[in-house]
Formats: C-alpha cells, sequence, structure tokens
C-alpha cells in the first residue's frame, strides 16, 4: 500500500491528485502547521528528517520531492498515462518542464509571496527577485499562449506539479496580466481530480481557506 504524509496547505496536495487522476489506492496521513511559525511540526520530522510535504511510502522507498514522486509513480503505476513515453518525442520536454515547476519557479514566486509577512524583502534584494519573478512567469505566459496543456495534447504529470506553483502566483496577484497562465489555472483547477483533492487535503492557499 502507498502511504502518503500530507501536510495542510502545502504541495502533498499534488500527490492526492496525482493518485485521484491514476484512481490509485492509498492511505493518507495528515499533518499540520504549527500556528505560529507555519513550519511542519515533530510528527512529519518523525517519518522524514526533513519533514517536508510530500513525503510518500511506495514500494518500501520512502520518498520526498514532488517531481520524483510524481516521476517514480507514474513509472510504476501510471500504465502509460500522464506522461509521453521513454524515447517519444515529447518526452524531454515533459520532463524539463516537471522538474522546471520546483528546479527553477517555485522558489523566486514563493519568496515574494512570503515577503509581506516577513516585513518585505527590502530595497536591494526587493528588484532581483521581483525581476526574476517576472522573467519566469512571462516565459510561463508566453509558453501557454494558445496551449492547453504544459506538454504536447494531453494532461501529464508536468500540469500537476507546475498548477501548485500558478496557484500560489494566482493567490498573491502575480497572474493579473498574464491571461493565459490564469486560465491555465482555472482549467487544471477544475479538473475533476484536483477537486477531489482539495475535498480530501483542505485548500492549497491557506487564506483561501473557507
Ligand atoms: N521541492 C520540494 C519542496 C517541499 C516543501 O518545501 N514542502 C513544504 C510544503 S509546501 C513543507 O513541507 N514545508 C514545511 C516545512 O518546511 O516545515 C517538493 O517539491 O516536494
Amino acid at each position: 500500500m502507498i502511504k502518503l504524509h500530507h501536510l495542510e496547505y502545502s504541495r502533498s496536495t499534488r500527490i492526492i491528485w496525482l493518485f485521484e487522476e491514476l484512481g490509485l489506492k492509498y492511505d493518507m496521513v495528515r499533518h499540520q502547521r504549527h500556528p505560529e511559525t507555519m513550519r511542519a511540526q515533530a510528527d512529519l520530522a518523525a517519518i522524514h528528517p526533513l519533514a517536508k510535504a510530500p513525503t510518500v511510502i511506495v514500494d518500501d522507498h520512502l520518498m520526498m520531492e514532488s517531481g520524483a514522486i510524481i516521476e517514480y509513480i507514474l513509472e510504476q503505476y501510471g500504465e502509460g498515462r500522464l506522461a509521453p513515453a521513454v524515447g517519444s518525442k515529447d518526452r524531454a520536454e515533459y520532463l524539463e518542464w516537471l522538474h522546471f515547476a520546483e528546479g527553477t519557479l517555485a522558489n523566486p514566486v514563493i519568496i515574494q509571496m512570503l515577503a509581506p509577512r516577513f516585513g518585505g524583502l527590502g530595497e536591494g534584494y526587493a528588484p532581483f527577485v521581483e525581476g526574476e519573478v517576472v522573467k519566469l512567469l512571462d516565459y510561463v505566459e508566453h509558453h501557454l499562449d494558445n496551449r492547453e496543456y504544459m506538454v504536447g495534447d494531453g494532461f501529464t504529470g508536468a500540469d500537476i506539479n507546475i498548477t501548485y506553483v500558478i496557484e500560489l502566483a494566482m493567490a498573491g496577484g502575480m497572474l493579473a496580466n498574464r491571461p493565459a497562465s490564469m486560465a491555465y489555472g482555472k482549467r487544471m483547477m477544475a479538473r475533476a481530480a484536483y477537486k477531489k483533492a482539495i475535498e480530501l487535503g483542505g485548500p492549497v492557499v491557506p487564506t483561501l481557506a473557507g
């Protein structure tokens, strides 16, 4: 049995969504954030030393890192769904977008989003971060112009991984002038399996809770 450790308001919603898209059977253990620091707590640290979500136990592997989990689950349990086959023409682009979400896009977006809570970025750092966010989100916007999915003609794991970041950018007001990304985010969030993931795991962004 696959076990998912889900932290409220977090990236582990991606993995609930993935499992629901695939119709896989899994156990879910819920973890709460510390109400003041918003960090994961000792119950998640007891599972993985980094106390990060998603953490998954699958085939006796303890895994964290959304992109790796998505890739592994699809490899082992996807039965050809949600990823272009190894050797197919879309495979390289798929892997690039799957890992772009966390490798390049997520950090600057999250830093910019959290900055007000910590008194802002300061004069020196703000242009550095904000310039990067503009460049990255413009790149995504340009890619999504006239496209339904991140890669090829179908929904893939790359869509699951990037939608978390798109949703944060949306909540942080960063997509106001990026209509293709906004429409894409709404399209992804309208999928039945995404809605099921929110029903099971709660909202992704605390300010949208309730
Ligand atoms: N690159 C990792 C990031 C994992 C991560 O930072 N998860 C956050 C939740 S969105 C977390 O567990 N935060 C709790 C903490 O750091 O205390 C991934 O994509 O899975």
